[in-house]
């Protein structure tokens, strides 16, 4: 049985108690690996080697030796790209016509385009009269923060788990990285990648497990400076009391219930085709994702009837046929989550258009946890269907008839990570899109990413931005330094 183990001050090790716990094939529920189970002892040993390469090779070498090597990691990943693409695929089920487009070309460039925005930062320069009629220069430089804690969840595993590890090494951290429990695979890999381009000893350390066994002792740790943190609401609020017991810097990217806001004017084939895939891409396990969709009345039962069957056409396969479009979910827990949803909704009288189960799959995907691509109408906007985040391929589609209700509907909501607008009238979308309470609008589209752009979320989607230099913002320590001339 493949063993997935710890990465730590460059050597892959076993958890201090030697204990390893199952992973499993999302696809067929069988057994896949065996994953270190990560001890307090383990972020103990990681933290330590993560604060010794801080204060040695790592923490003096040269920007652009730095940048050269992040580089060398962006190329090794792509020269590994299908070894990434069989190990992400079978921890999470997703299938290769997802993760060889999305994962894990962004795991290359997540590395990249953090080199490139460390050749271009610019520092401040201010010079000052002195009361003595003399003259001062005050100028501003970034440093490092320390040694980052970086916590991530199963959904993207490798993309959001790069997409801190990049900005964090660039900006020259040490990282002791906390994967999801049941996507440890990639990070490990990454640890070998790490090796080959001669990243120095102690710079990246992985320690695998549960959150709610090591999640206190790594976010709470007096040698870690800072904590970076994607995934639930309830867990970025425990994270950050933990964290706060020794006031460390936080960015947290947490949960949403995405609004997508479809209006009569829209060109009606990309509003459906864009829909589709925010609502059903990755299994709907995108925090991205639209869970609700706002339609104006004059097409609602078109738009209704084209999702409908665009969904009926999505493809439940397994990880290597080319031909699935969908996955099953990452885990039996998250799959009766998503059931009892359906269920409720269909207690709740909602009226099901499309899907609302589980399919019956043959052989041995039987035992995988399958979903049905689910969409419903008629529920009112206090539901916990239309208020809640499912995480699953699924969403509630509702009727409006004014610019103004529709916002009042998208914005009435805990959360505000992402929206999308579909008009033509490109006017009416960049007023909608500025009066949305959400961290990104996509307009005509959706999941266009530019890695230069801000990206975090308003309310209990998260606090912080990351993103180009945004990312600087949270990765290093700006100092002034003023020089009496
Ligand atoms: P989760 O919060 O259950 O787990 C995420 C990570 O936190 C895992 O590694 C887990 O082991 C760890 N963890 C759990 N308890 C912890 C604790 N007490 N201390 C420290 N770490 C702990 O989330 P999930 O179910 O893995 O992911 C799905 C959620 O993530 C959804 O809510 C989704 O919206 C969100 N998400 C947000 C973004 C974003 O960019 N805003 C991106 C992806 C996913
Ligand atoms: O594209 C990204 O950088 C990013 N953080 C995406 C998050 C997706 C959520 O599931």
């Amino acid at each position: 049985m493949k063993k997935v183990l710890h990465f730590i001050d460059g050597n892959f090790v076993e958890a201090s108690n030697g204990e390893f716990y199952d992973n499993f094939d999302p696809a067929t529920g069988k057994v896949i690996a065996q994953v270190a189970r990560g001890t307090n002892e383990d972020i103990d040993a990681a933290v330590e080697a993560a604060s010794d390469a801080m204060d040695n090779e790592w923490g003096s070498m040269k920007i652009n030796d730095r940048i050269a090597l992040l580089y060398a990691l962006a190329d090794e990943i792509d020269s590994r790209f299908d070894e990434f693409l069989e190990a992400e695929t079978l921890d999470t089920g997703k299938p290769y016509t997802i993760a060889r487009h999305i994962d894990i070309p962004r795991g290359a460039a997540n590395f990249k385009v953090f080199a490139d925005t460390m050749k271009s930062v610019a520092d401040e320069a201010y010079q000052m009269d002195t009361p003595d009629g003399g003259t001062a220069m005050n100028y501003s430089r970034r440093y490092p923060k320390g040694v980052i804690a970086v916590i991530t969840p199963w959904n993207l595993p490798l993309l959001l788990m790069t997409w801190k590890v990049g900005p964090a090494l660039a900006c020259g951290n040490t990282v002791v990285v906390k994967p999801a429990e049941n996507t440890p695979t990639t990070t490990a890999l990454l640890g070998e990648v790490m090796n080959k381009v001669g990243i120095p000893k102690g710079v990246f350390n992985v320690v695998q497990g549960f959150g709610s066994e090591v999640g206190d002792r790594l976010t709470s740790h007096p040698k870690v400076d800072a904590v970076t943190f994607t995934g639930s609401t309830p867990t970025g609020k425990r994270i950050m009391q933990s964290a706060s017991l020794d006031l460390k810097h936080l960015s947290l990217e947490l949960g949403g219930k995405n609004p997508g806001i479809v209006f009569a004017d829209c060109d009606m084939d990309k509003a459906i085709k864009e829909t589709v895939r925010s609502v059903f891409a990755n299994s709907g396990q995108v925090c991205l994702g639209t869970e609700r969709v706002y339609v104006e009345r004059p097409i609602f039962d078109e738009f209704v009837e084209k999702l409908k069957i665009a969904g009926k056409n999505i493809k439940l396969g397994v990880q290597h046929d080319e031909s699935s479009d969908m996955g099953p979910l990452i885990s039996k827990d998250h799959q009766e989550k998503v059931l009892s949803y359906y269920k409720m909704a269909k207690d709740l009288g909602a009226n099901v258009v499309l899907g609302g189960g589980s399919p019956k799959m043959d052989g041995d995907l039987a035992e995988g946890y399958w979903i049905d691509p689910t969409i419903w109408t008629g529920l009112p906007e206090d539901s916990p269907i239309v208020k809640d985040e499912i995480f699953g391929p699924c969403c509630h589609i509702a009727p409006f008839d004014t610019e103004e209700e529709v916002i009042q509907l998208a914005n009435d909501t805990q959360y505000g990570l992402a929206a999308t607008v579909f008009s033509e009238n490109l006017t009416k979308a960049h007023r909608v899109a500025g009066k949305i309470d959400a961290g990104i609008v996509w307009v005509n589209s959706w999941f266009l990413r530019d890695l230069r752009t801000p990206f975090g979320g308003m309310k209990k989607s998260g606090i912080g931005r990351e993103g180009g230099h945004h990312s600087l913002e949270f990765y290093t320590e700006l100092k002034n330094i003023c020089i009496k001339m």
